[in-house]
């Protein structure tokens, strides 16, 4: 392709509204442009990775024995009425009326779509599993979109389904698809883990989430420094090795603390480390009211609790509330003398504590020598606290770290609640009438763009993985007026596009130093420079990622690059 036929629009500067390096770069080197908020043009060097990263989902899906599908954006409310998510999901779900009125969603993804063709077509355990999966178009109306394609609002998704008849069937049916991930995440040379994740409001069981490492990451990932357990922190779980205090249990007291309201004054104040002090606060948990109770360096995690009580909504109460309820304010809040109708609840931590100290639900007053053994006699003990870097992995080999990561795949075992909602059913071999059991799973398409990106790039620009940039050769010529420079590069790019490979040639009228600035930016691997010494046939040859360079007669450049490829 010649550069003065093709649209790649760099740009010399940052655009101020790129938030990350693979928003940046993108915009920079001509791949998108934003048409507005969360919504994304892919211009023809984005067209080409895209299709080269779909091109390997492709091959690996098709490798499993999955179809390929294509179904629709537009979507009848009808079916997201009969699944109760009509009304479950909030502004993310984009509503609209057609021109009678009727009512229709945006696809954000096509469980409801996808269970509705299987209950019409699928009748017989003959025909499972089967496995259908789509590369397209999703619109999530995200309340802040940002970091470019990371978080957009309509954005490029494999999103598979698996239908199976029994559960050892979707056992096997994931682990396929798992492995495929990982096969697709190595070949687009990501540097990725699949983490334990928290199945949330989908309702199934297992759950697994591709990360790719990246400091822009939104999720936090836990991983075991001496083994492959990862896991969002949301859901990596805490052993229970608290070791119990031998400290003899000191008489309960109660202490003014009259101007301490943090955890860390009342700890200096009565002379201790945090982490002997208790930490309580209050949730509203669907229509009950819940006191967490934490080790006072520990910090709930909110997911946690609302699986622990199979809750649909948990908040933290405000001040007020706290007043109305407990008669004292976040600061001397705590789980001795609390009313019956308010559940106590203790992470784990707590039950080993020895002589701590905790609210009195006094203001300004504070119990001390608190054993929970003998005076927490019949509060209940769970996980509930966010895992620590330092914990030691819940796999017990080596200890917790953390790193982020962005969130380009993830694969659900969501067993039959779709199925039942929609009625999609078949008939077993003793011809008995069974509920469809399914599995389903997604890939980022656009988002794992933006991911290689991050993790491929330097101070020039974008530093693509081979197979991946959107053309392998890089041609430029220095001084298109130059009838032996022009003459020597129009027979070079003839010569390699007919040996079969995809050369980008810069042709424009512009100076060397923007040829060269936009060639960093666009990051194809290998580059070729026509210059100077176009009149002996010698060319220059240099490759982005390790900016390593030499010269080559013209004659030597097909088997060079037949060596690379
Ligand atoms: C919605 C909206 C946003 C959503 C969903 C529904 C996420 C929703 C979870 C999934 C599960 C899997 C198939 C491919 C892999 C992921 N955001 N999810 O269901 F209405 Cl607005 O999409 N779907």
């Amino acid at each position: 392709m010649k550069q003065s036929k093709t649209l790649i629009p760099t740009l010399k500067e940052t655009p101020a509204d790129a938030d990350t390096s693979s928003h940046k770069w993108l915009l920079r080197a001509g791949y998108i442009r934003q048409n507005f908020s969360g919504v994304y043009s892919f211009l023809p060097l984005g067209k080409r990775v895209l299709d080269k990263i779909e091109a390997i989902v492709r091959e690996e899906m098709d490798n499993i024995g999955a179809n390929e599908v294509l179904m629709p954006a537009l979507q009848s409310a009808d079916l997201w009425k009969e699944t109760e998510r009509w009304d479950k999901m909030g502004e993310e779900l984009i509503r609209l009326h057609d021109r009678h009125g009727r009512e229709f969603v945006l696809g954000p993804t096509h469980e409801e779509i996808v269970t509705s063709l299987i209950r019409d077509e699928v009748k017989s355990y003959k025909k499972l599993p089967l496995t259908l999966y789509q590369i397209q178009t999703k619109f999530r109306d995200e309340r802040r979109p940002r970091f470019g394609l990371l978080r957009g609002r309509e954005f490029i998704m494999k999103d598979g389904y698996s239908f199976h008849d029994t559960d050892e069937g979707l056992d096997q049916g994931y682990q396929e698809m798992y492995q495929a991930y990982c096969r697709i995440f190595e070949r687009l040379g990501l540097n990725f883990r699949a983490v334990i994740a928290d199945s949330g409001a989908m309702g199934g069981k297992d759950t697994h989430e591709f990360m790719a490492l990246a400091e822009v990451g939104e999720d936090t990932i836990a991983f075991s420094t001496e083994s492959d357990y990862a896991a969002n922190i949301e859901t990596a779980e805490v052993l229970d090795i608290y070791e119990v205090s031998t400290e003899e249990q000191k008489p309960l007291a109660k202490v003014e603390t009259p101007n301490q309201k943090t955890m860390q004054e009342v700890a200096d104040f009565l002379n201790h480390s945090l982490d002997q002090g208790m930490k309580s606060l209050l949730f509203k948990v669907d229509e009950d009211y819940v006191l967490v109770v934490t080790r006072g360096d520990h910090e709930v995690n909110e997911i946690k609790l609302k699986n622990h009580l199979h809750a649909k909504e948990v908040t933290l109460v405000d001040e007020e509330k706290s007043l109305e309820l407990m008669k004292t304010g976040f600061g001397s809040l705590g789980p001795i003398g609390v009313s019956d109708e308010i559940k106590v609840i203790c992470d784990l931590a707590v039950r080993s504590l020895a002589n701590a100290s905790c609210g009195a639900n006094e203001d300004g007053v504070h119990y001390i020598n608190v054993n929970p053994s003998r005076d927490l006699p019949d509060v209940e003990y769970a996980d509930l606290r966010f895992i620590k870097e330092g914990d030691r992995s819940p796999d017990g080999k080596g200890i917790i770290k953390f790193t982020e990561g962005i969130e380009i795949g993830q694969v659900f075992k969501l067993g039959k609640f779709y199925a039942e909602k929609l009625g999609a059913n078949y008939l077993n071999q003793q011809g008995k009438a069974e509920t469809v059991t399914m599995g389903c799973y997604g890939i980022g398409i656009s988002r794992v763009m933006a991911a290689i990106v991050e993790q491929y790039h330097d101070d020039k620009g974008i530093t693509w993985p081979t197979h991946l940039a959107p053309y392998q050769i890089h041609l430029l010529v220095l001084n298109h007026k130059k009838a032996e420079q022009r003459e020597l590069a129009d027979q070079i790019y003839q010569q390699l596009t007919e040996a079969g490979f995809e050369v980008l040639y810069d042709d424009r009228d512009e100076r060397a130093g923007v040829k060269f600035a936009d060639s960093d930016l666009i990051g194809i691997p290998y580059r070729i420079t026509v210059g100077k010494k176009a009149s002996d046939g010698i060319v220059e040859c240099k490759i982005r990622q390790s900016n390593e360079q030499d010269e080559r007669h013209e004659s030597e450049l097909l088997d060079y690059f037949r060596e690379l490829f």
